[in-house]
């Protein structure tokens, strides 16, 4: 059943994936409370909630039993020019949640028809669920200096998905090993200071939070630091030495739009609010609002 499971994600488009039984994961409960204790989440107040639901899947889906977890490369070769403004990566296509929750989608059917009785659900980022430590017990990578999950065949520009269904399969044994070595790249580069030597970020701090998720204004050293990013930061994904052979995802979803790739950032300047909705509606970019997004070209 694993395998059909796996052979069925791998045709769906995704490029890794991996099986764990459902546990309540006790070892990183510390790590979890401590980073919302110190205030690492800033202004993400949802992180602060239902934490024990984020340590123990058993609260979250009925009978949860097995946990499927999926990666899928988004890396597109994007060079902007000198009179364009950044976008992160993941953010130049289509937005990954409707993208990989449509396949998932289609993978829990397939194991429904597979195994009668199974009931399940998907998950991408937006529910409680401690996604990276799912990838690292599935056998996907490991939580890299950067908290990136970093897998040794496609680095770390992928995005991970996750299904929890109520079913028994056969499961992965990873060999659970950290491949950053003495390697501290992601740590000296970032311009914040974001990157904690625990393998932990803080938020308060980080460019891709300051960017996407802050309200309201921006701290002073977000314009001397963001070099004309206007939505998202790979500073530390970019120097990553796991990510100097990663390949090009072929997710035709994840085709840059075209106006990332022709508009000037004076273009940018004078979009109106309605453009901006009708450019990104289809788009992870709408997360910042437009509010948001104007103050980040503004100041770049
Ligand atoms: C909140 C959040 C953010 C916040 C906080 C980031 C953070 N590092 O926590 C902000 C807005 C800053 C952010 C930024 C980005 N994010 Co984000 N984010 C999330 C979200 C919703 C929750 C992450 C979380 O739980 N953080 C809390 C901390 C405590 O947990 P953690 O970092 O996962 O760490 C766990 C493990 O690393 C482990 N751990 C820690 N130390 C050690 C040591 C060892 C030895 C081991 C085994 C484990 C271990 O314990 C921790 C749990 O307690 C997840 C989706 C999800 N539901 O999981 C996406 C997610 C992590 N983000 C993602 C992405 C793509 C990004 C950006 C690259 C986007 C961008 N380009 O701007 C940046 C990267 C910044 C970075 N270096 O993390 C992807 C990452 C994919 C991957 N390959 O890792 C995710 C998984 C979304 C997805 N579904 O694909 N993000």
């Amino acid at each position: 059943m694993s395998n059909e499971i796996k052979n069925k994600a791998f045709e769906l488009g995704f490029d890794l994936c991996g099986i764990a039984p459902v546990r309540s994961l006790e070892e990183y409960r510390d790590k979890l409370y401590n980073w919302i204790d110190r205030g690492f989440h800033a202004g993400m107040h949802y992180m602060a909630r239902n934490l024990e639901k984020r340590i123990n899947p058993a609260l979250l889906v009925d009978n949860a039993r097995s946990v499927i977890v999926v990666g899928m490369n988004y890396y597109r070769n994007y060079q902007p020019g000198h009179d364009q403004p950044v976008f992160a990566r993941y953010a130049l296509g289509q937005d990954y949640h409707h993208v990989l929750k449509e396949r998932l989608n289609i993978l829990l059917d397939f194991i429904k028809r597979k195994r009668h009785g199974t009931a399940g659900r998907v998950f991408v980022d937006t529910a409680p669920v401690l996604e990276r430590v799912w990838a690292i017990e599935t056998g996907l990578g490991w939580a890299g200096k950067n908290s990136m999950l970093i897998n040794r065949e496609i680095g770390s520009f992928f995005f991970i998905g996750v299904i929890i269904i109520n079913t028994q399969v056969e499961y992965d044994t990873p060999e659970l090993k950290d491949y950053c070595g003495n390697c501290r790249k992601c740590i000296d580069t970032c311009p914040t200071g974001a990157i904690l030597e625990n393998r932990m970020i803080d938020s308060n701090k980080c460019l891709s939070y300051m960017s996407i998720e802050h309200r309201g204004k921006l701290p002073p050293e977000y314009a001397t630091y963001a070099e004309k990013k206007v939505f998202g930061c790979d500073i530390c994904q970019e120097v990553c030495p796991w990510n100097n052979k990663v390949k090009e995802s072929t997710i035709k979803e994840f085709e840059p739009l075209a106006e990332i790739l022709n508009f000037t950032t004076e273009q940018w300047r004078n979009i109106t609010e309605e453009e901006f909705f009708s450019i990104f509606k289809e788009s992870a970019v709408l997360r910042s609002g437009y509010m948001g997004f104007m103050r980040n070209i503004m100041s770049g």
